[in-house]
């Protein structure tokens, strides 16, 4: 018998359980296992019923994606097909009960709907999250669930990608019964019950009750593609989906499940599904440094201090009260503390608004966190953040000023977002316990947090760092110190290139439009004003290196702070907002630069989409590559993370040093060149694109072992 499949016989219920940890993923060797336990069991006359069961934390999270990521790079025998299994789990005489814990996700649902009835613990939860992978179900999921639950819901289910609760999964009919206490025995006891019923078990398959008519589907469908096409921004899988749920409900089922797999296979060999693969691979890799292995000891947090209730501290709060932490919010003022815990307040009631909490929840937060004038009770802290203004001196005197009351043993973070750690960590007696936890605005909502090590941070501060992340259902990425970290010291670059194509002859808008229209969440500009036109300029001040960009000053965006227009928070930037808060090109601005660019002389010109898409994508690639060659980031992946999560670039492009891999290094290198000779030292080539591509190497290769096509 495999290892990866047991079965034990309770009381002439055959009990299969697997085992394949983490995650119980349908790895090859699972599948075989599974339908040869359930064959033994069919054919065991001592045997009246059967459970499926996973081992550990959950039943199966799915397909094993590292077998997806080879057949999307072209190993067409990696290619998962469960069509066996799920025919000899339905087809058998004797009824099959799956009892689900945990997730039960992807392939692992598509398993669970070929058993003939389904248990559930009411803390499981239930999805076809395969659109985030880029493809979509691929075992027959989308018959059968469409079949169980209905068209609507199926649709909403496999466009969002989102799992459901098995409350929300027994109401819809996904599950029959919610098992409260010990999952095994009462499955066992429902398949007892379901096994002396008269006739065959239930075939899923079989079921057309829920299928609907083409004249009800009609508007589910349109609805389903507008839902797509505006939360899933030019993702291709979940319209693809959308079509093989069709197929579900006006096909013939064996018809519908050759239409499924067609659209499968088509999805899997996308660039988006070696993109979002990537993406799945990096996130969970960006937790691994090399020398912090997984056992170093992580000092345990309970409260935290934030100092500083701005926007930056009240939504660090809110991310640490709904992780379960309590939280000291410290400020110099009862003003101060006031508006930070107003903003809370109103940040929350708009969720309630939206449903996502209920006011009991929330008010049970707010609850827990306690405003304060000055640092008394401070030495309560497990971690203590500083969330001030951006500016040495005064990150210093905070930092001295939390050594002499912080416990030993607490974590000492800044939030900075430039600055040097080395240098805030001199400014106390313990620079071991001294990390950056650079979180990005709103910190409630930004799933991204750069870890930044110091030259002192002890291994115990990262591990519990990544730990924490991990525990604000963010992603931490470990970073070097050096100004800017990784995010912004990339973005600077890229928006000053942003602001010289402006400058030659591009409008604000018009470089905003090539990149939202490319993939990037929102447009340089419509950023630069809403993370307030000020905080760039400080940065400049601050920190020589980002005066300007190899020997070209940006000039606009100095004036436009000068004119006191700071971006949303004043009304205007480099565009003009009314109360929607929507960007509107202002013809001030552009009077502005056409000015600016007349007085130094400069011959302004015209861009296609392509150029402007260039010119600011490859800067951030090739600042990426210095990064990597300097140690700043551990890998490409980890760039490819932090742009993903923190700054708005496509998932389904990967992050910007995939998909440098993917449109060729020699080419990227070959056009940065090029900008080299006509731009002049801002566009040096950096040596490790340069090297690369002359290898005919990529940045993420070595990372993951893939061969690029
Ligand atoms: C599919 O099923 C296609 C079918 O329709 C077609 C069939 C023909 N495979 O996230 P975590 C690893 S597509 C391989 O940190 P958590 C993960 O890499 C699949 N490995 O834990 C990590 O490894 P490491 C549809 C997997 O508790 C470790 O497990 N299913 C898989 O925060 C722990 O992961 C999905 O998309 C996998 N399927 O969250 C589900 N899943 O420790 C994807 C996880 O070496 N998975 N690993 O870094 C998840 O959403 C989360 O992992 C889960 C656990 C919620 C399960």
């Amino acid at each position: 018998m495999s290892e990866l499949v047991r079965s034990s016989i309770v009381d002439r219920v055959a009990v299969i359980e697997i085992d394949n940890p983490p995650v119980n993923a349908l790895s090859a060797g699972v599948p075989e296992g599974l339908a040869a336990a359930v064959e033994r069991a069919q054919q065991d006359a001592s045997v009246r019923a059967l459970v499926v069961v996973g081992a550990g934390r959950t039943f199966i999270a799915g397909a094993d994606i590292n077998e997806l990521e080879r057949a999307a790079w072209g190993d067409d025998h990696a290619l998962p097909d469960l069509h066996g299994l799920l025919q000899r789990i339905e087809d058998g005489p004797k009824p099959v009960v799956m009892a689900l814990h945990g997730t039960a996700l992807g392939g692992g649902l598509e398993v669970a709907m070929a058993g003939h009835y389904r248990v559930a613990v009411p803390d499981a939860r239930m999805g076809q999250p395969e659109v985030n992978l880029g493809i979509i179900p691929g075992a027959e999921g989308t018959q059968r669930l469409t079949r169980l639950v209905g068209v609507e819901k199926a649709l909403d289910m496999c466009v969002s990608g989102k799992p459901i609760a098995a409350a929300e999964a027994l109401e819809s009919g996904l599950v029959d019964r919610l098992i409260e206490g010990d999952l095994r025995t009462g499955a066992a006891a429902f398949a007892r019950e379901m096994a002396v019923r008269r006739g065959a078990p239930p075939k899923t398959r079989e079921r057309t009750d829920k299928l609907g008519t083409a004249v009800s589907n009609a508007p589910l469908y349109a609805a389903g593609r507008e839902l797509a096409a505006k939360t899933r921004r030019r993702l291709e899988a979940p319209l693809a989906v959308i079509g093989a749920i069709e197929a579900a409900a006006s096909l013939p089922f064996e018809e519908g499940c050759r239409r499924e797999r067609e659209i499968f296979v088509e999805c899997v060999r996308s660039e988006q599904c070696k993109a979002l693969v990537h993406a799945f691979f990096a996130e969970r890799g960006a937790s691994r440094v090399p020398d912090v292995p997984k056992d170093t000891p992580t000092r345990d947090i309970a409260t935290v201090a934030i100092v500083g209730a701005g926007t930056m501290g009240a939504g660090i709060a809110m991310a640490s009260v709904n992780a379960g932490f309590r939280v000291i919010l410290i400020d110099t003022t009862e003003r101060a503390l006031e508006a930070g815990m107003g903003t809370i307040r109103h940040n929350y009631d708009s969720s309630v608004k939206r449903r996502r909490f209920t006011p009991e929840a929330v008010a049970e937060r707010v609850a827990r966190i306690r405003p304060q004038v000055g640092y008394g009770g401070c030495e309560a802290a497990d971690l203590v953040i500083e969330a001030v203004f951006e500016n040495m001196a005064l990150k210093k005197q905070v930092f001295a000023e939390i050594d002499a009351v912080a416990k030993p043993g607490a974590v000492l973070a800044t939030n900075t977002s430039t600055l040097n750690i080395d240098e805030i960590a001199a400014a106390t007696s313990r620079p071991e316990s001294v990390v950056g936890l650079h979180f990005f605005s709103p910190a409630n909502v930004m799933r991204l947090v750069e870890i930044v090590r110091g030259r002192a941070t002890g291994r115990p501060v990262i591990a519990t760092a990544m730990a924490l992340a991990k525990r604000l259902g963010k992603v931490g990425v470990l970073v070097g110190n050096g100004p800017g970290f990784v995010g912004n010291r990339m973005m600077f670059p890229y928006m000053y290139e942003a602001q010289f194509l402006v400058e030659d002859g591009a409008t604000p808008e018009q470089v905003d439009r090539a990149l939202t229209s490319w993939g990037m969440a929102m447009g340089i500009f419509a950023v630069d004003d809403m993370a307030g036109l000020d905080v760039a300029w400080r940065v400049r001040r601050e920190l020589r290196q980002f005066a300007d960009a190899g020997g070209r000053r940006p000039l606009v965006a100095d004036r436009l702070v000068e004119a006191g227009r700071l971006g949303q928070k004043t009304g205007k930037g480099w565009y003009l907002y009314g109360e929607d808060r929507k960007p509107q090109p202002d013809r001030e601005v552009i009077d502005l630069i056409e000015r600016a660019a007349a007085e130094a002389g400069i011959h302004r010109g015209r861009f296609t989409d392509e150029e402007i898409v260039e010119r600011t994508i490859y800067a951030l690639i090739n600042e990426g590559a210095k990064i990597l060659e300097e140690g700043l980031a551990l890998r490409a992946a980890d760039i490819d993370v932090i742009y993903m999560n923190g700054y708005g670039f496509p998932a389904w492009r990967g992050g910007p040093m995939f998909y440098a891999d993917r449109v060729g290094l020699p080419a990227i290198h070959a056009k940065v060149a090029a900008f080299h000779r006509e731009f002049g030292d801002r566009w040096a080539p950096a040596p490790l694109l340069e090297t690369l591509a002359t290898q005919g190497k990529t940045f993420n290769a070595a990372e993951r072992g893939q061969t690029p096509s």
